[in-house]
């Protein structure tokens, strides 16, 4: 049975894809062109806290994002939130819901807090309405809210299968290997700047989609790199794991430049970032780190633990030039979780009685 007027808390974590999802072959469903691959995130470096109430005693729902309240009448809000709805119904009820979320992570700076949020929010909703659904089945639900949340249901490294079916039941993502899986991999999370982004990744994936005849390449190029990428994490191979890294996020950023108009989420200090990795690399004789950058101009550099401090002189070389503000560091993290009742967000003064 449910339990309406009980607050339910879970905690989650953003992903960074290696193999990057840019461009949808269903928007409705959100189904992408080509499978993709990340890492999640450590709790201790970036987290979502959400927790959740049903109840019939309210008049409609409340959402409260970083402690600032929601309009569910916005489009992009409404959206996502749709996946309330659905999992509502699969529920049968009709009962309103309090939703505050918390990112411990700057929102809305390509730091894939949407990633975070939705899965968070799934996970818990999933227990506070006693849905039983597998990982599976909320990976699926995760992914109608934003794709890349569809990975942040697992941890360690996950694959989120494209899928051929047009009802999307086999897109979904599934874990490769554990967070325990290989200690020594470290992500260097490189905050450049706390900005909103320019162009949502929504409407930039649409516009890529639309107007790119390069696109066309992107799927087959994508699939492929995945499967070098899959067998260099088999293998523990940073340099293989990095080389991937690096040209997947190249492509994406290649793609988006020479979308009509142009999408450009990269500016002088991820330049510099890449000038500073690659000038490393060249300096080692081999590839020893590789940066990604999403929808945004912060990096995320991977390398493994012996070369961390090669990277973080780098990287505070950078620091002190006025580039980076700052960094954090992360290894494989583990997927949602719920916390004790103690730890809920929602406070009465939120709930507008
Ligand atoms: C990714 N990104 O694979 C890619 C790389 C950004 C760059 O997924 O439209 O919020 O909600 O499915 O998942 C960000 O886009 O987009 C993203 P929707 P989403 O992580």
């Amino acid at each position: 049975m449910m339990a309406l007027d009980k607050v339910f808390t879970a905690e989650g974590s953003p992903n960074i894809a290696l193999i990057k999802y840019w461009g949808k072959r269903d928007e409705r469903l959100i189904l992408p062109c080509n499978s993709s691959l990340s890492i999640t995130f450590d709790r201790k470096a970036m987290r979502t806290v959400t927790s959740v109430m049903f109840s019939k005693r309210l008049r409609k729902d409340i959402f409260y994002l970083d402690g600032k309240k929601q309009d569910l009448d916005d489009k992009d809000i409404k959206e996502r939130f749709a996946i309330v709805e659905k999992m509502r119904r699969i529920a049968k009820t009709d009962a309103r819901v309090a939703v505050v979320s918390q990112n411990y992570f700057p929102t809305a700076s390509g730091l894939a807090s949407s990633a975070s949020g939705i899965a968070t929010l799934v996970y818990v909703i999933n227990k506070a309405l006693v849905l039983g659904l597998s990982t599976k089945e909320m990976s699926i639900i995760a992914r109608q809210g934003s794709g890349s949340a569809s990975r942040s249901l697992l941890g360690g490294v996950v694959v989120w299968n494209k899928g051929k079916r047009h009802d999307g039941k086999d897109s979904f993502a599934q874990q490769l290997f554990k967070e325990d899986y290989w200690p020594e991999l470290i992500d260097n999370i490189v905050v450049v700047s706390t900005g909103k982004k320019k162009v949502p990744s929504r409407a930039g994936m649409r516009a890529t989609v639309n107007t790119n005849p390069l696109f066309k390449q992107r799927a087959s190029s994508a699939q492929s790199r995945l499967a070098e990428i899959k067998k260099a994490f088999k293998a523990k191979d940073i340099s293989k794991v990095a080389e991937c890294t690096i040209a997947d996020s190249n492509e994406m950023h290649a793609l988006m430049l020479s979308t009509i108009p142009s999408i450009r989420y990269l500016n002088a200090a991820s330049y510099a970032i890449m000038d500073a990795i690659e000038e490393l690399n060249a300096m080692e004789g081999k590839t020893i780190a590789g940066y990604t950058f999403d929808a945004g101009p912060n990096a995320n550099i991977i390398t493994i633990r012996k070369y961390q401090g090669k990277v973080t002189r780098v990287l505070s070389q950078l620091e002190k030039r006025g580039m980076i503000s700052y960094v954090k560091t992360s290894g494989l993290g583990e997927g949602p979780r719920m916390l004790p009742e103690s730890r809920s967000l929602i406070k009465k003064s939120m709930l507008g009685r």
